[in-house]
Parts: C-alpha cells; sequence; structure tokens
C-alpha cells in the first residue's frame, strides 16, 4: 500500500516534506494502529506528546514514528477534526476523530428520528470542516410505519442550508451506492449517530464483509445496544476510506456560539428584522424570528444550543461571565414558558 490510499495528500506533504508517516486507524487504550507504507505498527505515544494532550492523537490522524521504533512522536495537523465536549468535564475538548472530509450523520426512520438531534449533529459538523451527509436509515421500515419517505427527506434537508440528505436501507441496499459517489477517491469519511442506527451494517453492506459486529435493537423504543466500542478506520472498495464509530450516548457540543448560527441561517435572516439589534427572540415586542411561527422546537434548539455554547465559552473565558448572565437568564425564561411540543 502506498500512504495516498490512506488518504495522503498536499495538505500533509507540506507539513512533512520528508520523513516516514503514518495513519491511525485505530485506537485501543493507549496504544494505537498505525497504517504506514511498510504495513501495520502498533504504537505507543512517546512520553513528550504524553504530557502535552492536545497533540494526543486521535483516529484518523496522521502521525510521525520515531525512526526503527513503533512510538508516536508527533501528531500532524488536522484538516478537519470531529470534536465534542469530554462528558463529565466541565471544559475539556475530546476529538472524536481527524481529517474526515465527509460526515454521515446518521438517523434510523424508525423511532431513533429526531430533528433536534439531527440539527446538534449538524452543529458539530459544521465546527469540524468536514462536509455534512443525513442518511436516514432503514428505509424498508417506511410503509410499515407509515412514513412519507419523500416527505421526510424534506423535512431533514430543511433543517440546515445545504445539506444533503439521503435515504437508504442497509438491509435492502437501497440508496447505499448513491454514498461513495459523494466523496472524491481517497477521500475520508465517518458515521456517526445514536447506536442502533445501523451505522456498523452499513459499512458492512459497503465493506462486502462482516467486519463490524451488529446487533439488533430493543423492540420498544428502537435504542441500540452500543455495539460498537471503538472508533476504526476501513479502507474501501473504490479507494475512499470510512470509519465507524460507537454510538453517540449524549452530544456536548464544543463549538463557537457563531457556528450554530451558521447552521440555522433561517433564524440569523429573520433576526435581521427584529425590532432590537440584540433581540432574544424570547417575548420581545416587534420580533421578526417568533413572527415568523417557526416550528417552535427548532427555535428552542437553537437558543438551547446557543446557551449552552455561550455557557461553554465563559467558562474558557471568564470574563465574558458577567455580561451575559442576565441576558440568558431572560432566554430560559421565556423558552420555559413556551409550550413545548411532542416529537
Ligand atoms: N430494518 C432495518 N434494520 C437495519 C438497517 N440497518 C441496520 N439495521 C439493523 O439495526 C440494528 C443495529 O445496527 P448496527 O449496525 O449494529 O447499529 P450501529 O449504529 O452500528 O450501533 P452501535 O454500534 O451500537 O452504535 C441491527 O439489528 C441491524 O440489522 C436497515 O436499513 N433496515
Ligand atoms: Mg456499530
Ligand atoms: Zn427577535
Amino acid at each position: 500500500m502506498t500512504l495516498e490510499q490512506f488518504g495522503w495528500n498536499e495538505f500533509f506533504a507540506a507539513q512533512l516534506p520528508a520523513g516516514a508517516a503514518g495513519r491511525v486507524a485505530s485506537a485501543n487504550h493507549g496504544r494505537f494502529l498505525v497504517w504506514t507504507a511498510e504495513g501495520e505498527v502498533d504504537a505507543s505515544v512517546s512520553g513528550m506528546l504524553r504530557q502535552n494532550s492536545p497533540l494526543w492523537p486521535a483516529v484518523g490522524d496522521w502521525v510521525v514514528l520515531r525512526k526503527d521504533a513503533a512510538v508516536i512522536v508527533k501528531v500532524l495537523e488536522r484538516k478537519t477534526k470531529l470534536s465534542r465536549k469530554q462528558p463529565e468535564r466541565e471544559v475539556r475538548e475530546q476529538v472524536l476523530a481527524a481529517n474526515i472530509d465527509v460526515l454521515f450523520i446518521v438517523s434510523g426512520l424508525d423511532r431513533d428520528y429526531n430533528e433536534r438531534r439531527i440539527e446538534r449533529f449538524l452543529v458539530m459538523a459544521h465546527e469540524s470542516g468536514a462536509r455534512p451527509v443525513v442518511l436516514l436509515n432503514k428505509s424498508d421500515l417506511a410503509n410499515e410505519l407509515g412514513l412519507d419517505l419523500a416527505d421526510i427527506v424534506a423535512r431533514t434537508a430543511a433543517l440546515s442550508p445545504g445539506v444533503q440528505v439521503v435515504s437508504l436501507s442497509a438491509l435492502t441496499d437501497h440508496g447505499l451506492d448513491v454514498l461513495p459517489t459523494l466523496l472524491a477517491p481517497r477521500e475520508t469519511a465517518a458515521l456517526i449517530g445514536s447506536s442502533g442506527v445501523g451505522k456498523s451494517t452499513i459499512l458492512n453492506r459497503l465493506l462486502g464483509d462482516e467486519r463490524q459486529r451488529t446487533n439488533a435493537v430493543r423492540a420498544g423504543d428502537s435504542r441500540g445496544r452500543h455495539t460498537t466500542t471503538s472508533r476504526q478506520l476501513f479502507v474501501m472498495p473504490g479507494g475512499w476510506l470510512l470509519m465507524d464509530l460507537p454510538g453517540l450516548r449524549e452530544v456536548q457540543l464544543w463549538a463557537s456560539t457563531e457556528q450554530v448560527q451558521e447552521s440555522f441561517d433561517d433564524i440569523v435572516g429573520l433576526a435581521a428584522g427584529c425590532r432590537f439589534r440584540d433581540c432574544n427572540h424570547a417575548g420581545e415586542p416587534g420580533c421578526a424570528v417568533e413572527a415568523a411561527r417557526l416550528e417552535p422546537g427548532r427555535l428552542a434548539n437553537f437558543l438551547k444550543m446557543q446557551k449552552e455554547l455561550a455557557h461553554l465559552e465563559r467558562k474558557i473565558d471568564p470574563r465574558l461571565a458577567k455580561e451575559t448572565r442576565k441576558k440568558w437568564n431572560a432566554i430560559e425564561k421565556s423558552v420555559r414558558s413556551h409550550p413545548k411540543r411532542k416529537g
């Protein structure tokens, strides 16, 4: 194999004109499987890197190995990185995957389908720098569930400007052949979504091999059983790369408030017409956003993510804390008083 077959390109070559690099294909308790031109290496991380956690390798990273030793000494600058706030830690970024060109946000068309969760994944994708594509899997169940596929695809596409939505079935292979066409040769994609949506099944079908374990969802609520437990990269037929990820239980964002605005350009566009420039769209007079009568869940989710990220920004920069506290208290009060929609 050549490094190009693992996704090596000018972006990385510019950082490392000479020398041997490899790509992290999987990680397991501080051990990293690294693909090099000479073969797979089971590598550890140098003491220097160990002390400098921002440089900790993630799956998908390009790394430099010590000469004649299976030790990672350097992580190359990332083209993109998929991050979330580390659960249970106040302010720590967790890089889930590096150097992803296309992010497949997978949702099941069964009871997993949740527009608010898709909106959240879309913010995460936009922040990452990868191109998001939403995959609505299990289309074979549409009839049984009484779903109008075209309608649900259109509704999903309306969640974010320009985002592509593909309905497919990993069970019948319907729509699967579209996926490879969404990438240029040697590009890398990753599959994210909740447990049980069929990420590993999609990977297996595209690979033509049952390489990843899969598991039936619970009958009552379509929830998965967290079958995949580690992130892993695969070379696909046709020369692209695909990463399988464990189902995400919770997605706490690691992004900026601006990033939320980029994902909700309808709300930002409407906000230009609000009477007050600093309108919170939460009961102020002359609010164009509220007047537009968007789906209430969408506005509430926008405000919720803005609030969450403003909180994160304040934690990172305590000087912001005082300024914004008042504003968000007002929003919270108003959002709470909005009737919640079921779904
Ligand atoms: N009906 C139907 N079932 C599917 C489809 N794709 C996957 N499944 C089933 O959904 C269940 C969960 O699939 P997995 O591939 O294990 O899901 P996953 O997203 O990898 O789950 P985690 O690894 O737990 O995150 C399995 O029983 C699959 O057979 C599909 O298109 N239609
Ligand atoms: Mg899986
Ligand atoms: Zn407003």
